[in-house]
């Protein structure tokens, strides 16, 4: 039987068994808890409070419960996984933060979108076209108040004085971000926190019209370069944002005790820069970034604890993940001499097609439906947000939304052990395609199509296949490529892939018009295969 916290491991590993007693005595232990202090505001339960936690680079061997090797624990999100559902196969719609963020937001592939590969800069529009349905927009209009605290990274509509990047009007409005697009409230940054500009944004305007310019070189905690409001301090950037979700939970409370709430929290950590505060500095004796990693899992227990406090715990569903896997920036090598992974036993890292650049840890948590101490192995994709909201709330999403979102109820209520998607489609830094379906996981590149060997554009891939065919049952590390054994494999999922771009959608549904684009890096395979609808 696999071992439902490390799925690569036997069960019978002694750091998973004395965990897994550990919370086998503590489980019963919250439970009495929350059930003898329950104070839920209405006795019917209604529909969730949804939290939605978003870190950033952070890896799938970074959380204790999912790596028997981790360097360091994660209390928090450890205690979710125990109260809740852990999953072992779930994925980033892309191995980047942007495209990662519009599928969240929107159920689609973002490769759907104008934006084919990489990420939104500085100044660059925004991504998310005008009138799509949003899980913002989509839960308002089912009677939520909805927040987005944290990273937007999806692009804004900076007002300019002139063509030039630093004649920003930071005293203008910017549009199309989150008010925009469906959230009652917006507090956060515009892209990473390593992008400038360095400004707080409250719903659309900055908190301060930025007045001097910061960068900083240290091997961790660098970013480039740009205008920085006086009111911001990068390595306070995590504990304040923390606040505010913090804050928005208790000012729903005291406001409106009759709404439920979506808190879509997007952490800028442990993301570059990487920078912990004092009281995190050492904490795990590793590097900077196990620390930082240490102080995302803090963040997250501030939220529970905000919950806890209201005895808002039972009835709401909580989800935490990352948006791709961890950079190389956190020094793989570093910290391999303290035995830790962030990767786990997966192949690759950020930006990569491999499976470290989107298996992403995915933790979730809801008493009314989920039973504690519970694992799937279901391969999902955070393109589900939608689809699944949509059935909490029993309500109908139109044709054209949600195009690649299936409905995960069914397996958090473990209603259903077949798997939900047909197939899920992976994109890497570059715009490299893969699709899994059941076991086998076709890539159609020849290398990483990211930072990691063999990396596009930089080493050397003569003689390389164009695809790869992995067999994730009995290679979870993607070391044999198998798709000369299986050509059948190789065309029916090539076949499969090119039906969900030329459809507009992969869920069942009419099709739906999508960006296509004459010159589409990472499709070069799809011309092939119209000469040669064999593909061989
Ligand atoms: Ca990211």
């Amino acid at each position: 039987m696999q071992n439902i916290f490390f799925p690569g491991r036997i069960s019978s590993n002694p750091l998973c068994a004395r965990y897994c007693a550990s919370l086998m005595i503590c489980i019963p232990l919250f439970l009495m808890v929350t059930s003898s202090c329950k104070t839920r505001l209405d006795n019917s339960p209604g529909p969730p409070n949804i939290v939605y936690i978003l870190a950033d680079d952070l890896g799938y061997g970074d959380l204790f419960c999912l790596n028997e090797n981790a360097a360091w624990k994660t209390p928090s999100m450890d205690e979710i996984a125990a109260q809740g559902m852990v999953f072992t196969d779930a994925h980033s719609g892309s191995a980047l933060c942007t495209p990662t963020r519009y599928g969240i937001i929107t159920g689609r592939y973002s490769w759907r979108s104008t934006l084919k590969s990489g990420v939104t800069w500085s100044w660059d529009k925004p991504i998310i076209e005008t009138g799509r349905t949003t899980i913002a927009s989509l839960l308002k209009e089912n009677g939520y108040t909805t927040a987005c605290i944290g990273k937007w990274h999806l692009g804004l509509g900076w007002q300019m004085q002139d063509d030039h990047p630093d004649s920003i009007d930071f005293s203008k409005p910017v549009t199309g971000g989150p008010i925009e697009l469906g959230f009652d409230y917006f507090y956060g940054i515009t892209a990473s926190l390593d992008i400038p500009p360095y400004v707080y944004i409250e719903n659309d305007r900055p908190t301060t019209i930025p007045t001097r310019f910061t960068v900083s070189r240290d091997k961790y905690g660098w970013w480039r370069w740009g205008h920085t409001g006086d009111d911001f301090v990068h390595d306070q950037v995590l504990p304040h944002l923390t606040e505010k979700a913090v804050q928005f939970i208790e000012d729903h409370l005291a406001e409106n005790n009759e709404k439920p709430f979506f808190l879509y929290f997007a952490l800028p950590a442990p993301h570059t820069p990487i920078l912990p505060t004092d009281e995190f500095q050492g904490i795990t004796g590793t590097n900077p970034y196990g620390d930082f990693v240490v102080q995302v899992d803090w963040s997250v227990g501030k939220v529970m604890e905000v919950l806890k406090k209201h005895g808002l715990t039972e009835n709401t569903l909580v989800i935490v993940t990352s948006d791709n896997g961890c950079s190389p920036e956190a020094d793989y090598e570093e910290l391999a001499m303290f035995g830790h992974n962030p990767s786990y036993v997966f192949r690759g890292h950020k930006a990569d097609i491999f499976e470290g650049g989107h298996r992403m840890p995915f933790v979730v948590r809801w008493p009314e439906k989920i039973s504690p101490g519970t694992s799937s192995g279901q391969t999902i994709c955070l393109t589900d947000l939608m689809a699944t909201c949509a059935a909490i709330l029993d309500y109908k999403l139109l044709p054209e939304a949600g195009v690649d979102s299936y409905n995960l109820l069914p397996v958090f209520s473990g209603e259903e052990d077949d798997p939900i998607r047909e197939a899920t489609v992976h994109h890497s830094a570059n715009g490299s395609f893969a699709i899994r379906k059941g076991k086998w996981k076709l890539i159609l590149c020849p290398g990483s199509g990211g930072w990691s060997y063999p990396r596009p554009g930089v080493d050397d891939i003569t003689g390389l296949p164009d695809t790869q065919l992995y067999d994730m049952e009995s290679d979870l590390s993607e070391t044999t490529n198998l798709q000369d054994q299986f050509p059948d494999v190789v065309e029916e999922l090539t076949s499969l892939l090119m039906k969900y771009i030329e459809e507009g959608r992969s869920t069942p549904g009419p099709a739906q018009p999508y960006v296509d684009q004459e010159r589409w890096p990472g499709l070069e395979w799809r011309e092939r295969q119209r000469i040669d609808p064999s593909g061989s």
